[in-house]
C-alpha cells in the first residue's frame, strides 16, 4: 500500500533545536520523512525510501502497525493516563508478567522508563541501591566500556565511551572506569558473526581494573553485548562469557544494555539468550513498543528485585521513577507488539534471513576504501577509509547520497550502519545492500 503523498513541508525549520544533529546544516539542506509504511518512509514530497535502520534501530516490526494502532487507541478511550507510585493499573503488571515470561533466567522483575537513557540510569542507580541494601555500601564505582553508548543521562554518558558525547560535560560522574573496546581491525576485520580473536583477552582486563580499584569498591559493569551506535561491533567469542565469571568472581553486577539488542536482533529474544550469558539487570527501550510510544525498561533477576524487599513493608524500596513510568499507552502498545513478535515468528524470522544479511553485507568487501565489513544478527556496520584531514566525511556523504537514492542508514563517522526492519524480505535486503554499494562507491 503506498500512502499519499503530503503537503509541502513547512518552510521554516528554524524553531526546533535538534538532537544530535548539525542544525545549520540540516537546515539549510534538509531530509525530512513523512510518512511510514512497513519497511518504506515517503519524504512530503513522495519520494519512496526504503529504512535500512528499522528508523534508529527501533522499528523492529515495522512501520503502521494496525494491531499497534487499534491498541493504543483503545487504551487512550479506555483511560489516557494513570500514576504508577502508590498506584497501578492493570496493563503495567500483565507486561511485565509477560515480558518475565520472556526472559532468560530469572531475570523475572520489570521496571518500567521511557527511554533506553532513562533505562540506563535507573538501572545504575538500582546496582548502587542493591550493593548497598547488602551491606556493601563501599560498592559505588561503575564501569563501562570504550566507546560504549548508553544514552545520554549523566550516568550514560559517564560509563559510555564515546568521546563527542563525554567532552562536552565536564567531570560526569566520578568514580567511573573504563574497559578497552572489543573492535580489532587488524585481527578481526571482515569476521562474520562473532570475530575469532581476543574475547578473553579483553575480558580480562576488566581483572586489571579490578586489581587497581579492588572489588569492594565496585558496584556494577556495564556494556552492550554488541555495541551498536559506534558502529555495530560483535563481541569477539568467549568475551560476554568470560566477563560474567570475572564479575561473579569479584561479586560485581553485569549489566547488559540490550536497548538495541533486544526484541529480536540476534534472532533471538535478547543478545541474553544469543550467548546464553544471563546478566543480572538488563536495560530495554526501543524494539519494546515498535517505538509507536516512548518506552524503556530495566528487568531484573529475582536476587535483585529481593534484596531489595527488606526494611519496613510501608517504606518505599527505591526512591526512584518517572511520571510516565508504565504509562497505559506505552503498556497497550508493547503488549501488542509482543502479539505480533508471537504471533508472526519475528525473531525466528530475524534468525532465519541472518545467514542471507550476512552474505549481503560482506558482498560489499572491495568496493573502494571499505576496510571492515561486520555483521551479527540482522544487522551489521562497514568501516570506509577516512578522507585525509577529515574524519566522518566520507560517512555523511555516503549516509547522504544513500538517502538520495532512496536508502537511509546510520552513520558514525566514517562507519555506515545497517539494522533492517525484521518484517524485510530478501528482495528488500537485496535492494538495500544494492543502494548501499552504490552510495559507497559514488562517494568514494
Ligand atoms: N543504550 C543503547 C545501547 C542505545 O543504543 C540508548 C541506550 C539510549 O536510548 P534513548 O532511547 O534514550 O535514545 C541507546 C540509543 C544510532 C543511534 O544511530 C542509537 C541510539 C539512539 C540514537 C541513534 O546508532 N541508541
Amino acid at each position: 500500500m503506498t500512502p499519499p503523498a503530503t503537503a509541502p513541508a513547512a518552510n521554516n525549520l528554524e524553531a526546533f533545536f535538534m538532537p544530535f544533529t548539525a542544525n545549520r546544516q540540516f537546515k539549510k539542506n534538509p531530509r525530512l520523512l513523512a510518512r511510514a509504511k512497513g519497511v518504506h518512509y515517503w519524504t512530503p514530497e513522495g519520494r519512496k525510501v526504503i529504512d535500512g535502520t528499522a528508523g534508529l534501530w527501533c522499528v523492529n516490526a515495522g512501520h503502521g502497525r494496525e494491531e499497534i494502532k487499534a491498541a493504543i487507541a483503545q487504551q487512550l478511550e479506555e483511560m489516557d493516563y494513570a500514576p504508577s507510585f502508590q498506584m497501578g493499573h492493570p496493563k503495567s503488571f500483565e507486561l511485565a508478567a509477560r515480558h518475565a515470561a520472556m526472559l532468560p533466567g530469572d531475570l523475572d522483575h520489570a521496571f518500567y522508563c521511557n527511554s533506553g537513557s532513562e533505562a540506563v540510569d535507573s538501572a545504575l542507580k538500582i546496582a548502587l541501591a542493591w550493593q548497598r541494601a547488602r551491606g556493601q555500601g563501599t560498592r559505588t564505582r561503575l564501569i563501562g566500556r570504550e566507546r560504549g553508548y548508553h544514552g545520554v543521562g549523566f550516568g550514560g554518558i559517564s560509563v559510555g565511551g564515546m568521546v563527542n558525547n563525554r567532552k562536552q560535560w565536564g567531570v560526569l560522574l566520578p568514580g567511573v572506569d573504563h574497559m578497552p573496546h572489543t573492535h580489532l581491525p587488524a585481527r578481526n576485520a571482515f569476521s562474520r558473526g562473532e570475530p575469532e580473536h581476543g574475547g578473553v583477552e579483553l575480558a580480562d582486563e576488566l581483572e586489571r581494573i579490578v586489581a587497581l580499584h579492588d572489588a569492594s569498591t565496585i558496584a556494577a559493569v556495564i556494556v552492550e553485548p554488541c555495541a551498536g551506535s559506534t558502529g555495530y561491533l560483535p563481541p569477539p567469542k568467549g568475551y560476554l562469557q568470560r566477563l560474567r565469571q570475572i564479575c561473579d568472581k569479584h561479586g560485581i553486577l553485569l549489566i547488559f544494555d540490550e536497548v538495541i539488542t533486544g526484541f529480536g536482533r540476534l534472532g533471538t529474544g535478547f543478545a541474553a539468550d544469543f550467548f546464553n550469558v544471563i546478566p543480572d539487570l538488563m536495560t530495554v527501550a526501543k524494539g519494546i513498543s515498535n517505538a509507536t510510544v516512548p518506552m524503556g525498561g530495566v528487568f531484573v533477576r529475582k536476587h535483585i528485585y529481593d534484596g531489595l524487599m527488606n526494611g519496613p513493608e510501608n517504606v518505599v524500596e527505591l526512591f526512584h521513577g518517572y511520571t510516565y513510568s508504565a504509562h497505559p499507552l506505552a503498556c497497550a502498545a508493547a503488549s501488542a507488539v509482543l502479539d505480533i513478535y508471537k504471533d508472526e515468528g519475528l525473531f525466528q524470522r530475524s534468525a532465519e534471513l541472518s545467514k542471507y544479511w550476512e552474505d549481503g553485507m560482506h558482498s560489499l568487501k572491495g568496493l573502494p576504501g571499505v576496510i571492515d565489513i561486520r555483521n551479527l544478527g540482522l544487522a551489521g556496520g562497514i568501516d570506509m577509509e577516512g578522507r585525509k584531514d577529515a574524519i566522518g566525511a566520507r560517512g555523511f556523504d555516503t549516509f547522504v547520497k544513500a538517502f538520495e537514492l532512496g536508502l537511509m542508514v546510520r552513520q558514525a563517522a566514517d562507519t555506515i550502519a545497517m539494522s533492517p526492519p525484521l518484517v524485510i524480505e530478501k528482495s528488500q535486503i537485496d535492494e538495500i545492500i544494492d543502494l548501499c554499494g552504490k552510495a559507497i562507491k559514488a562517494t568514494a
